[in-house]
């Protein structure tokens, strides 16, 4: 297995560590600044004979390097700067994002594309539009970071195991958000018999302020541990074909009522990409909440 990383910033350096100390694939870092893909692959070699991995890592500038990799994890881009505007942003990254996905789409064109880029959706709805990708082949990060903080947050509450902790994240990455309280359980039990609903608000609420307040405390740069390590468990569900029930942003084609945009939806990851988009039972209010994410997200896809 082959996997290629594009951009060797905070995500992909730690993501690429990831991959290869699991023995899980080989790995190509490449990014624009050239050096700080070879440095950091030349510093991750280094480290093989102590943490026994197998594998080897590639840094680069060059899409050749990439041919035949069966996962693209795009990390490329920058982030919000003060002063700057969404629409802004947009532009810088989703121009960013255009050329990545053609490089990668000449260099291997049967990848499985996974985008990291913020603003998310709209970064994974330009990387479906460009690489012309089937839908199961194009698909976005965000959801299992969304869910794993729920996940954090309930667990440290209630003072139990994340293991006895189920939910899942669907909806915008962002302020529209939804955390599926219907399908939200503790140890086998519907959340909303164990915590109030003042209580369950707060603990969403904290959820969507969890990338702020990590880069608030960072000073400079955001989250990067959760967001690698949530690739990463996409990854293995792809490579091995694990197909567990997790939430990623993908091309809706009428799922949920939803069509012409990429949004995070309850899907199953396999080697073929997301083999599945899982028809959840959701409450009215959770549906209605995703139509609101879906219009928020169509609006900024309007301005492309
Ligand atoms: P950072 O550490 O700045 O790394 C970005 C890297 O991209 C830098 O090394 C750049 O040189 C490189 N780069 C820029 N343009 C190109 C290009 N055209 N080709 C190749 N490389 C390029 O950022 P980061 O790693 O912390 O974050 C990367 C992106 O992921 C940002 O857009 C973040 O907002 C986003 N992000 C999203 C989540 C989600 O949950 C969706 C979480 C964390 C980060």
């Amino acid at each position: 297995m082959k996997i290629s990383i594009i951009g060797a910033g905070n995500v992909g350096a730690t993501l690429a560590k990831m991959v290869i100390e699991s023995d899980t694939a080989d790995v190509v870092l490449l990014d624009v600044v050239k050096n700080v893909a070879l440095g950091k692959a030349l510093d991750l070699s280094h480290a093989a004979p102590l943490v026994g991995q197998t594998k080897r890592i590639l840094g680069t500038d060059n899409y050749k390097d990439t041919a035949g990799s069966h996962i693209a994890v795009i990390t490329a881009g920058f982030p919000r700067q003060p002063g700057m505007s969404r629409a802004d942003l947009i532009k810088k990254n989703g121009g960013i994002v255009r050329d990545v996905v053609n490089n990668i789409k000449s260099s291997s064109p049967d990848a499985i594309i996974i985008v990291v880029t913020n603003p998310l959706d709209v970064m994974t709805y330009i990387a479906y539009k460009e690489s012309s990708f089937e839908r199961n082949r194009v698909m976005g990060m965000a959801g299992v970071l969304d869910s794993s903080r729920f996940t954090y947050l309930i667990a440290k509450k209630l003072n139990v195991e994340y293991k006895e902790i189920e939910t899942i994240i669907l909806g915008q990455h962002g302020p529209l958000m939804v955390p599926v309280i219907s399908h939200t359980k503790v140890s086998g039990r519907p959340i909303n018999e164990v915590l109030s609903s003042e209580e369950i608000d707060l603990l969403i609420r904290d959820v969507m302020e969890s990338g702020g307040e990590i880069v608030n405390l960072l000073g400079k740069g955001s989250a990067y541990y959760a967001p690698s390590a949530s690739c990463f468990t996409m990854i293995k569900n792809i490579i091995n074909d694990e197909k567990n029930l997790l939430s990623a942003c993908v091309y809706a084609e009428g799922d949920y009522g939803l069509s012409g945009l990429c949004i995070g939806l309850p899907v199953r990851l396999g080697k073929k990409g997301c083999v599945e988009v899982a028809k959840l039972r959701l409450d009215k209010d959770e549906l209605d909440s995703l139509k609101k994410a879906a219009e928020s997200i169509k609006e900024l896809l309007s301005g492309l």
